[in-house]
């Protein structure tokens, strides 16, 4: 398991490099050029500045999370070759400085969605909250409009440019089935995987987030059976997924210690955190411990540890501990923790396994 945390850009997150550094066992960054509008190609010069400033600290880039995909390739539409194209040219670039893996997802028009970013836990701590009533009631227009007044800093997923045009976006989806974006999905990997394969790069698909449709939007990447399509779509190693036990997590059905034993070799980079799911239907992210949520985080590490799993992992969100000011669900001090808490089962795995150290 090698350990990375996600850090969003200098002057651009409020955890710095140095601190990350002091993470024990973290090893990279989880990084994006969050500011190159999406189906543009990332310049070079940009790339080469992050892993300088990554290298000062002894830091690696290995792994990208998101090189986003814009919505005429989802959409099928005819301007995705140019986008394809551009999609290969920041793959070749990101090979030149050493990036492994790139992750990314294939949902329309809305990344992850939730409906509170400060919900208050029985501790006094806050997270991500997702209310199953109000997403169905709400406008996602109102919604998006809501969530931007509440974040200074631009949040993953939730760009600007690709939020701008909601209204159009949501108008191109009318009429786009499952079996659509299947298709389209389809031909994205045929286009990109010979590319990433080429050049030594493993594309790591993200689940869905929540993994259901969300405003009548079509949704793929939802459970073990998709999944399985999914892989099939096309037969390389250089075509896997993000395990993201939070993301699937968060429909019961879907039993991830499971999906790691059953997809290991195909997981380049996994998230790893836990939520906790009411009878309801509604969600809020926990801290990484297996007691405090409904997802059994102990039996996840040890599903990735009886697989010699040697992919990237993250902690991947966290809650708003010790008044800590930032980004939703990024803060240092909760995800620092989930690392620890994640070291402290793969470390007791290994003793089991008869290695004192490793
Ligand atoms: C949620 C997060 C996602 C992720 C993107 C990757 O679980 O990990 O927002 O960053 O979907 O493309
Ligand atoms: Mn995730």
């Amino acid at each position: 398991m090698r350990m990375v945390f996600r850090w969003f850009g200098e002057g651009n997150d409020t955890v710095t490099l140095e601190q990350i550094k002091q993470i024990p066992g973290t090893e990279g960054i989880v990084w994006a050029l969050h500011d190159v509008p999406v189906g543009e190609a990332w310049p070079l010069e940009r790339i080469k500045e992050v892993k300088e400033q990554a290298d000062r600290y002894g830091l690696h880039i290995d792994v990208v999370e998101s090189v986003n995909v814009h919505e005429d390739i989802k959409l099928g539409l005819p301007m995705r070759e140019q986008y394809i194209e551009n999609y290969k040219t920041t793959i070749e670039r990101l090979a030149r400085v050493g990036v492994k893996v790139i992750c990314y997802n294939f949902m329309p028009v809305f990344d992850w969605t939730r409906t509170d970013l400060h919900k208050e836990l029985e501790d006094g701590s806050t997270a991500l909250f997702y209310e199953k009533a109000k997403i169905e009631a709400i406008d996602p227009i109102e919604l998006v409009e809501q969530i931007a007044r509440h974040s200074t800093l631009t949040m993953p997923g939730w760009e600007p440019e690709r939020l701008a045009h909601l209204k159009a976006l949501f108008h191109a989806y009318q009429g786009v089935t499952e079996e659509d974006l299947w298709e389209n999905l389809s031909y994205f990997l045929q286009a990109i995987i010979p590319v990433a394969e080429a050049n030594g790069i493993k594309m790591a698909i993200h689940p869905d987030d929540p993994p259901w449709s969300v405003f009548g939007l079509p949704r793929i990447v939802t459970n073990r059976e998709n999944i399985r399509r999914l892989l099939n779509l096309v037969d390389s190693p250089y075509h896997g997924i993000t395990l993201c036990s939070g993301s699937l997590g968060a429909n019961p059905a879907n039993h991830i210690p499971e999906m790691v034993r059953e997809f290991c070799d195909r997981i380049p980079f996994a998230h790893i955190r836990n939520v906790k799911i009411y009878e309801n239907g509604d969600f809020v992210e926990t801290s990484h411990r297996a007691q405090d949520g409904s997802i059994d985080i102990v039996d996840v590490v040890k599903a990735y540890h009886e697989n010699d799993f040697n992919g990237y992992v993250r902690p991947d969100h966290g809650r708003h501990i010790w008044n800590e000011e930032c980004r939703p669900g990024y803060g240092l001090y909760d995800r620092a923790l989930g690392i620890m808490y994640l070291w402290g089962i793969w470390d007791a795995c290994n003793r089991e396994k008869g290695e004192k150290r490793s």
